[in-house]
Order: C-alpha cells, then sequence, then structure tokens
C-alpha cells in the first residue's frame, strides 16, 4: 500500500506513526526520503506493507526525476494508496497532479489530511471540501506527529485490503537491512542542520559496524558530498 504526496506533507512521519517504529526518517527538507520503504503493521486479523515513498514533485535535478519515477513504480504495483495532503498550506497543482493519477490509475485511495495540530477547523474544513471533491473511498483529518485518528486511518486502510497471506512474520516493522537504516538515521541528523543544496548533495555510507567488548556498538560511516567546496 503505497502511501504518496507532494514532499514534505508527512509521509514518513505517517508510516511511523502507524507502524509504531522508525522504519523512515524524516525532516523539514523537502526531498528528505529517497528509496522505497516498507513498514509494516502487524495484527492479529490483518497486516498493512505500508510502501514510503518519495515525494512526487516537478522534477529540476536527475535525482528529482529519479525520486519521482520511484514514487510513480510504486503506483503500477499497488491495490490501493494512502493520498497525504496537508492541512497547513492550500490544495495546489502538485496535489492536483497526484489525485489525478491516482484516480486515473483507478485506485481506490484513503486521503489523509495530515497536520491539523498546526491548523485551524476552518483550513481543515477548506481543504476536506476540495479534496472531497476527488472522489476518494475515505477521508480521514490526522495527525502524524500528535497521534491523532490514526486508528481510524488503519481501520479505512483495511477495509480497501486485498485479501492475501502474510508477507511479512510477526514483529518485523521493515524490510531495510540494519545497515541502510542507520545510514539514514545519520542523514537524517544532517538535513535539519545543513543549507542550501548541501542537504540533497548528501550521502552516506556506513563502512563498519563492530559490537564491542563494552557492549557499546561502534558505528564507521561515510558521509560523502559531491564537490570539494562543499
Ligand atoms: N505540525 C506537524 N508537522 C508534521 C506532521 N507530520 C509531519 N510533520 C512535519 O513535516 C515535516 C516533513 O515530514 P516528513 O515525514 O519528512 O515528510 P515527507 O512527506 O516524508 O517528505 P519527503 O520524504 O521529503 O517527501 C517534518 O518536519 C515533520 O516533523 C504533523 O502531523 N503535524
Ligand atoms: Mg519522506
Amino acid at each position: 500500500m503505497p502511501v504518496v504526496g507532494r514532499p514534505n506533507v508527512g509521509k514518513s512521519t505517517l508510516v511511523n506513526a502507524l507502524v509504531g517504529a522508525k522504519v523512515a526518517i524524516t525532516s523539514s527538507r523537502p526531498q528528505t526520503t529517497r528509496n522505497t520503504i516498507r513498514g509494516i503493521v502487524d495484527r492479529p486479523d490483518f497486516q498493512i506493507v505500508l510502501v514510503d515513498t518519495p515525494g512526487i514533485h516537478r522534477p529540476r535535478t536527475a535525482l528529482g526525476k529519479r525520486l519521482n519515477s520511484l514514487a510513480a513504480d510504486s503506483l503500477t504495483e499497488a491495490d490501493a494508496a494512502v493520498f497525504v495532503i496537508e492541512a497547513t498550506g492550500k490544495i495546489g497543482p502538485g496535489d492536483r497532479l497526484i489525485a489525478g493519477r491516482l484516480t486515473a490509475a483507478g485506485l481506490p485511495t484513503v486521503c489523509v489530511v495530515n497536520k491539523v495540530d498546526a491548523a485551524d477547523g476552518e483550513q481543515v474544513v477548506e481543504r476536506l471540501a476540495v479534496a472531497g471533491e476527488w472522489g476518494f473511498a475515505a477521508y480521514v483529518p490526522i495527525s502524524a506527529t500528535a497521534g491523532t485518528n490514526l486508528e481510524p486511518v488503519i481501520e479505512e486502510i483495511v477495509a480497501l485490503l486485498p485479501e492475501g497471506p502474510r508477507y511479512f512474520p510477526a514483529g518485523m516493522t521493515s524490510d531495510q537491512a540494519n545497515e541502510f537504516l542507520i545510514g539514514e538515521i545519520v542523514r537524517e541528523k544532517f538535513l535539519d542542520r545543513l543549507r542550501d543544496e548541501l542537504p540533497h548533495s548528501l550521502a552516506v555510507l556506513v563502512e563498519e559496524i563492530t559490537e564491542q567488548d563494552n557492549g557499546v556498538t561502534r558505528i564507521d560511516a561515510r558521509v560523502l558530498v559531491e564537490r570539494d567546496s562543499q
């Protein structure tokens, strides 16, 4: 079940909140997520495999193009989707483009209006009225950070889930290797602290993970940038 939307609307924050564990990094920078990441919600009578995706936007760089196509690919394999918009800003052309794609693909969709904690009631009602025109299967106003209305989102997703096998063993929250998640967390720590083009020019390579005798895990990682000046 892909989770799609414009950059920075809170897709990764929502995936973490629904899974109940940190499986994806988040930041105030757009284009934080660079890979599709599976997060698993496992309950006795269902299992939801959420797919966090990069934000869909008008690409200006090769990285942007790649991120968009990763998100688009996640829709072609999907039976249903979660579409995230935000209450704090007006619904814009970027949101409309994604809504159009979901409708054209005929994907049953749960549309969530996120960040209601930071908006007033009038804004939330206005977003719901505009988004309501798209005719999606369900609409839920939520706050991924405050944890508001997360159970209703799960219920609406479950209502759209096709019957299928349990793909992941109980207790598993993500399909990522530990090494990848560690590298992502290192990258996350830099994102909010850097300016200009630097957040986008950053990659982290985890080189060694050593369990030391004193019980502390030592991680050696290399932070790569694009140019010497960086
Ligand atoms: N106030 C408020 N902020 C939120 C909420 N959910 C997410 N945010 C903030 O919005 C910013 C973006 O969150 P992310 O989860 O990284 O957004 P994203 O959609 O995954 O972004 P990309 O991966 O770049 O496409 C972060 O600063 C979050 O803390 C919410 O419910 N309320
Ligand atoms: Mg993200």
